[in-house]
């Protein structure tokens, strides 16, 4: 095996480009977050690939290929610089447009100020270009709420094949508690009752073991704790193999901990005998800024949805509808407190509207 780093601004990122050039068969050896000279934070992603496949890939074109590669790439080049110009002309023209149209500043500063960003406020004014919206400040409200309605996704509760469901985020988020919540929900609470299993695999945090514990004491419901890869697999494939739903807690980890990372990515890959779901448990009351290094970094993961938490501690959510019609993850929970099993709600469009709308409202 051969080992090459791939560096980017994100781990994802690194490791898509690793996967573009090998495909699947890649192993991971090793990420870290490096600040280089220039100050700027990069992440190196380390894979091995088999050696024939290192100097096929990076070797092996011939020089046709080559030249045709470089005709094809010149053409796309000049199709993006004629993208650009036709972006800067219509630019140009809304930008004259919102000079002399009060309608749309207001409604845009007011939008701002709640946190969603400009960048994708003025995409959806420009597409209004020429229509009576942008004239009447409660129908351009309006049309901005039904873009934002069209604009989120919620992945329904699916339980037609038996599934594992991986809680990821970081630290203190609330992952041990909805997981708490989900298995009751799945237990108890739900028309039909669903065999459901705790697997812990946080071993790094003090008491996290008891935590989940308790619950599952409580619940009277199978809790395992793990903590290597061969085991998980295994005790997937025996002890819980037939069982409807499996929920894994996880170590939470800052994005930079690239140990407990690797670790995680390890579980992730595992080839189980169910499907496996990662959730990533984010936080409602965290900054844009957050959020997005949270995402960009755990995406690494294969996430499939996000579950929001402490709904409860926050009454501004447009910095979270921003994040989400930027990166379109559906949601499937939201967390609405402290309490065990209650404070759950299966994820709601129009609640999180109406909260959103509560809040322009009162200013
Ligand atoms: N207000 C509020 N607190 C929460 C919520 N979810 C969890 N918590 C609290 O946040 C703390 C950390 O939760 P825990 O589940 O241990 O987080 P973990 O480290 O991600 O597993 C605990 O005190 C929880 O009671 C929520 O939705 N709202
Ligand atoms: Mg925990």
């Amino acid at each position: 095996m051969i080992n090459e780093t791939f560096v980017a601004s994100n781990p994802t990122d690194a490791y898509a480009q690793a996967v573009e050039k090998y495909g699947d068969t890649i192993s991971l050896v090793a990420a870290k977050q490096i600040k280089y000279e220039d100050g700027v934070l990069r992440s190196e992603v380390i894979i091995a690939v088999p050696e024939e496949l290192f100097r096929e890939q990076s070797f092996g074109l011939s020089n046709n290929e080559n030249h045709q590669d470089k005709e094809d790439e010149a053409l796309l080049c000049q199709i993006d610089e004629l993208k650009a110009q036709l972006e800067l002309l219509k630019d140009d023209i809304y930008q004259e447009l919102e000079k002399g149209n009060t309608v749309i500043t207001e409604v845009k500063k007011l939008f701002v100020k709640k946190g969603i960003s400009s960048l994708w406020l003025d995409s959806i004014f420009q597409a209004l270009i020429g229509t009576d919206i942008i004239e009447d400040a409660s129908l351009l409200v309006s049309y901005l709420l039904e873009e934002i309605d069209a604009s989120l996704q919620i992945r329904d509760e699916d339980f037609s094949v038996p599934k594992i469901m991986m809680l990821v985020g970081p630290t203190g988020v609330g992952k041990t508690t909805t997981i708490a919540k989900l298995a009751a929900r799945y237990a108890y609470l739900l028309e039909k009752p669903y065999k459901v299993a705790l697997v812990n695999l946080d071993s790094y945090k003090v008491g996290a073991v008891e935590q989940l514990e308790h619950y599952a004491d409580i619940m009277q419901i199978e809790h395992i704790c793990l903590s290597d890869v061969d085991s998980f697999k295994d005790t997937l494939e025996k002890r819980l193999s037939d069982y409807d739903v499996i929920l894994v807690d996880t170590a939470g980890m800052s994005p930079y901990d690239t140990h407990k990372f690797i670790k995680t990515v390890e579980f992730v890959k595992t080839q189980t005998p169910k499907k496996l779901e990662v959730h990533l448990v984010l936080s409602a009351t965290v900054k844009y800024e957050d959020m997005e290094d949270i995402y960009k970094n755990f995406s690494f993961l294969n996430l499939d949805s996000l579950i929001i938490s402490k709904f409860d501690e926050t009454k501004h959510f447009g910095t979270l509808l921003n994040f989400m019609l930027l990166y379109k993850l559906p949601m499937s929970y939201f967390s609405t407190g402290q309490e065990v099993p209650d404070d759950l709600l299966f994820a709601d469009k129009e609640f999180l509207l109406e909260k959103f709308i509560g809040d322009i409202d009162e200013g």
